[in-house]
């Protein structure tokens, strides 16, 4: 039987939160973490699936064109990749028997679920000789991860497919476009785990499509006070009214102006971001952007607004939560030569000392996914 090693990477986003699904740019980096998938082909079309991590029980099921949900099962993102290529080929597809390993910290916003996600469709198409584009397979992905009930954007599915060694992304959606981002040639990435666990499956899913639904209602008021009819995401009212700051002052006071004020105005970093000139004035819109984040979208914590304080008090350029928010891990820019006192502080304020590589640490950018056959 043919064997292949899959990998995925996690990403962790530099700027541009909450803007996917109101279709409006991120930029994200692939990071040198990442899942891996031990492959085996299958005669049937059952998936067999084990997992390294500790106290995590193997599962199975039969890839069809409508694979049942098991509540609370890790296997559910392989078997929304697996549903979603199995409808995309319209022919009985084979499975295979994986065991999946991951130096990854999982719910903690670097994407781990989309990775396995990732992951686990590079599987199914190793098994069977399919080959997808790029692009195509990160909109395929992104539809999959549905499956799971997040209203997600397409971010986290790129930039794992996506990602180019040494490179960030600028992508844009709707159509999907990714453009390869040089950071700036003295800084390092540092990723800074604030332990509290941003699990998608409960009350952060909830708090995330909350927010989805209050930009969608947010974009009817906008629409309403700017006596206008526009398609059905922020992009498009932005689009259509690019001095769109009057119209969020016509809104109501509460969560869906600042919703809008928060994607509408992070839009804007995100472009200001790819057009900066020097680290400096990367790093500073990082920092509007966590203020944004906290303030606006209220997806920070405590914890991570320390973790961002102590960074930026030790001498980071930008420092702000990264991915959807919670808890998990916030994102630090710094100069390479200010990377070890940053690290320092951190771990003497927020962990006690303690901190290890797993919660703790720089990311290179890193390439996308792939698959070896063995
Ligand atoms: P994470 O950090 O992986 O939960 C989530 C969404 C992204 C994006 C960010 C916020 C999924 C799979 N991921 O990321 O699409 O909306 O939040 O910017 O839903």
């Amino acid at each position: 039987m043919r064997k292949f090693r899959v990998y995925a990477p996690g990403r962790v986003n530099l700027i541009g939160e909450h803007t996917d699904y109101n279709m409006l740019p991120v930029m994200p980096l692939a990071v040198d973490k990442r899942i891996t998938i031990e492959v085996e082909a299958r005669d049937d079309n059952k998936v067999r699936l084990a997992n390294t991590a500790v106290g995590t029980a193997d599962t199975s099921f039969v890839i069809s064109d409508n694979i049942p949900v098991v509540q609370r099962d890790w296997g559910n993102y392989a078997r929304a990749a697996s549903q979603a290529l199995s409808k995309w080929a319209g022919k009985p597809l084979k499975g295979f028997n994986g065991t999946v390993s991951s130096n990854l910290p999982s719910a903690s916003g670097l994407s781990s679920s989309s990775a396995l996600l990732v992951a686990s469709a590079l599987a199914v198409m190793a098994v069977n000789d399919i080959h997808m584009e790029g692009l195509a397979f990160a909109d395929l992905a992104a539809d999959a991860e549905r499956y799971v009930g997040t209203k997600g954007g397409g971010m986290d599915q790129c930039a794992i497919i996506m990602s180019r060694e040494g490179y960030a992304s600028k992508i844009d959606f709707d159509p999907l476009k990714v453009t390869p981002v040089r950071l700036p040639e003295d800084v390092d990435i540092i990723v800074a785990n604030s332990m509290v666990k941003a699990e998608k499956s409960g009350a952060a899913k909830r708090e995330y499509n909350r927010r989805v639904e209050g930009c969608r209602k947010g974009l009817d008021m906008l629409k309403k006070a700017a006596g206008i009819d526009c398609g059905p995401y922020l992009r498009d009212f932005k689009v259509a009214v690019p001095d769109y700051m009057p119209y969020i002052a016509k809104m109501p006071v509460g969560d869906e102006r600042d919703f809008c004020e928060h994607v509408l105005t992070e839009a804007d970093r995100v472009e200001a971001a790819f057009a900066a000139s020097s680290a400096e004035e990367l790093g500073y819109l990082m920092n509007l952007s966590h203020e944004s984040c906290a303030n606006l979208y209220k997806i920070s914590t405590p914890e991570l607004d320390k973790i961002v304080r102590v960074a930026r008090e030790s001498g980071a350029l930008g420092a702000r939560l990264t991915g959807a928010g919670f808890g998990g891990c916030a994102v630090v820019m710094a100069r390479k030569s200010d990377v070890p006192g940053v690290l320092d502080a951190l771990n003497k304020e927020y962990y006690g000392g303690n901190a290890t590589e797993n919660v703790l640490f720089t990311v290179r950018p890193s390439g996308g996914a792939h698959v070896k056959e063995e």
